[in-house]
């Protein structure tokens, strides 16, 4: 397989097709990218980009000024399909797979003999050869002969995706031997991290158990500064410490888990494995219950004042980030706007404009509040001294103001 010969369609254009896709371009490949959103589409052949990502903007330019990345509503024929859609979860934290259904029935029309077929969104244990090669199969397609089925999650950072595309090791696994070795061919065209081959159920089980583990390990950390508010230490100083120890590493505590991966896909696990995966739903728990104790915290606080100011700072999941989904953050900051707990006001140097908050530079957030609430350990906050403040109330759920 040579990079210049081969048309590559990505289904779905968001935080990890977008980046693959003009990725993909850059390197030569011929891409035709799908997306549900003709904003989104049009967006994107105007050679912009509708999500924030270092780098991402002079990629998608250049892909597509080079011609090898295009945007449609439709697929189109090719040589490889890389499914890149989300699975979030329902209610009831059962997996969605409506996305990598639909998406699968609308390549199965433009699959022929020969080709590949890539599953790269998270999926629950079983998903690429019930779901995506049961689609195909039942829409004519012989996925164990001639048309090749294979997972390979996405593994990727936000933040620092387009380094992590290259460099990460991949783990690949077909429904068979023969899915497996050309999916491992292919992304040995582009991947300088080693391409681990294996079946589809382990890469699914594989890519569940990273973020899993992420979760375990940050509810440890969760759970530790509960114990520690409640014995007065200072779980920071204690964390410090501890990860002293040459076999100790301890992550870090926070006002719960957001994005749409760790909080999202252990409940994948719980799903199928109920009796066994006791440890993973805890820590599902103790990590979705972290925001109730931080919005406990600062409702006692606010007892103390007529009608406070509350200065939140960050709403992005995560640090140094715009992506608000699944934020523990924005959902503090929606609760005490929603209890009345006092006046909100917000700063979130990621963004330039939100729906609901008009927002403020961190200087003028702190000198305008009774209470500042640090929820994001974005860098703009990290220079901030405790001592100018002494006044003030000041909850640093990330442990970063000095
Ligand atoms: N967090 C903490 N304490 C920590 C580390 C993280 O509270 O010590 C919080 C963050 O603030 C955030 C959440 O956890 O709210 C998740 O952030 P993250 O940086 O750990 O991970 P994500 O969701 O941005 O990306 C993860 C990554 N998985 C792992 O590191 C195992 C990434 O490699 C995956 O590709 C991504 O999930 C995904 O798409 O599944």
């Amino acid at each position: 397989m040579s990079i210049n010969d081969k048309k590559i369609c990505v289904m779905g254009l968001g935080y990890i097709g977008l980046p693959t896709a003009s990725l993909l371009g850059t390197k030569g490949f011929d891409v035709h990218g799908v997306d549900v959103s003709q904003e989104v589409v049009d967006t994107i052949n105007d050679g912009k980009i509708h999500i924030v990502e270092p780098d991402l903007d002079i990629l998608v330019k250049s892909a597509v000024q080079a011609g090898n990345l295009k945007a449609g509503l439709e697929p189109v024929e090719a040589d490889v399909f890389i499914i890149a859609v989300p699975t979030p979860f329902k209610g009831d934290h059962e997996p969605d797979l409506s996305y990598v259904e639909s998406a699968t029935r609308l390549i199965s029309q433009y699959v022929k003999p020969g080709d590949l077929i890539i599953l790269e969104s998270t999926s629950p244990v079983g998903t690429t050869d019930e779901v995506v090669a049961g689609i195909l199969r039942e829409t004519g397609h012989d996925v164990d002969n001639d048309v090749f089925v294979a997972h390979c999650p996405e593994r990727v950072l936000p933040g620092r995706i387009l380094i992590e595309l290259v460099e990460n090791d991949r783990i690949v696994g077909g429904i068979n031997p023969q899915a497996t070795e050309k999916a491992v061919e292919f992304y040995n065209l582009f991947v300088r991290g080693e391409v681990l081959a294996t079946d589809s159920r382990t890469a699914e089980m594989a890519k569940l158990t990273e973020n899993s583990f992420r979760d375990v390990n940050i509810a440890f950390a969760n759970e530790l500064s509960l114990i520690c508010d409640q014995e007065s230490i200072d779980v920071w100083e204690l964390i410090s410490l501890a990860n002293r120890h040459p076999r100790v590493t301890i992550l870090k505590p926070g006002p719960g888990v957001g994005g749409h991966c760790i909080a999202v896909d252990p409940w994948f696990i719980v799903a199928r494995s109920p009796e066994q995966a006791k440890l993973i739903k805890t820590a599902r728990q103790v990590n979705d219950s972290k925001p109730e104790w931080v919005i406990s915290k600062v409702k006692n606080s606010a007892d103390k004042f007529k009608r406070p100011v509350i200065g939140c700072m960050g709403l992005a999941f995560k640090a140094d980030v715009d992506d608000l989904r699944e934020s523990p953050a924005l959902n503090i900051v929606n609760r005490l706007v929603a209890d009345d707990v006092g006046e909100v006001i917000v700063s979130e140097p990621n963004l330039t404009f939100h729906d609901s908050f008009e927002l403020y530079s961190p200087e003028e957030l702190i000198h305008k509040s009774d209470i500042i609430l640090l929820l994001v350990d974005h860098k703009e906050f990290r220079n901030i001294k405790r001592q100018e403040f002494n006044e003030k109330v000041f909850i640093d759920t990330r442990g970063i103001v000095q």
